[in-house]
């Protein structure tokens, strides 16, 4: 019996420790709340997003903030009227794998903060890879930027996001030495 005992050990556990990666679309309609804060969940992960003025809103082109103002540009984060905000955060744990953005011209600019720490300063449409690994509840914000200051920010669009769930080892560790217990039990009878 023992030489099962490893391998299933170590199969239960590489289970555990293996997500998949989880493509979160800002151009599917699915991140269109309409509202100033909504939630959607894909794969098990729930993800919350709130605006600092105004609705969440996606379109085909992207997603961003309506803001309450007339004249805004309605689905870009940008600074007109006022320097808008996106917040993002999850229900589990998570690694932040990178974000895709468009419509950034060159007034635009859109800094990405991990709990209010130093931000990352994007200024051109491409993959922005981070691996970035956060809590549950940790907070990832999306603020407008200036580059040429003073020369209004029309919006830059979120076109997607990847994360992927970070196990729980404990529990991971727990669940499997719960099975093969119950299977020296079984074996037992
Ligand atoms: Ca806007
Ligand atoms: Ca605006
Ligand atoms: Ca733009």
């Amino acid at each position: 019996m023992k030489r099962y005992f490893l391998p299933m050990i170590g199969s239960i556990l590489s289970a555990g420790l293996t997500h998949a990666a989880v493509l979160f679309s800002g151009m599917d309609g699915s991140l269109d709340f309409g509202t100033s804060s909504g939630s959607y969940t894909l794969s098990d992960i729930t993800v919350t997003l709130s605006a600092n003025d105004g609705i969440v809103n996606a379109t085909s082109s992207g997603l961003g903030i309506n803001d309450s103002a007339t004249g805004d540009d309605t689905d870009g984060i940008d600074t007109i009227n006022i320097i808008e905000s996106l917040t993002m955060s999850f229900n589990v744990d998570v690694v932040f794998n990178n974000l895709v953005l468009n419509a950034i011209g060159t007034n635009d600019g859109l800094s990405v903060s991990f709990n209010s720490g130093p931000p990352t300063l994007i200024t051109t449409s491409s993959t922005t890879v981070f691996n970035t690994s956060l809590m549950a509840g940790d907070t990832v914000t999306f603020t407008a930027f200036e580059p040429n200051l003073g020369a209004s920010n029309n919006g830059v669009r979120i076109t997607s996001f990847e994360v992927t769930a970070i196990p729980e080892p404990f529990s991971a560790v727990l669940l499997g030495l719960g099975g093969v217990a119950l299977l020296f039990q079984r074996r037992r009878l």
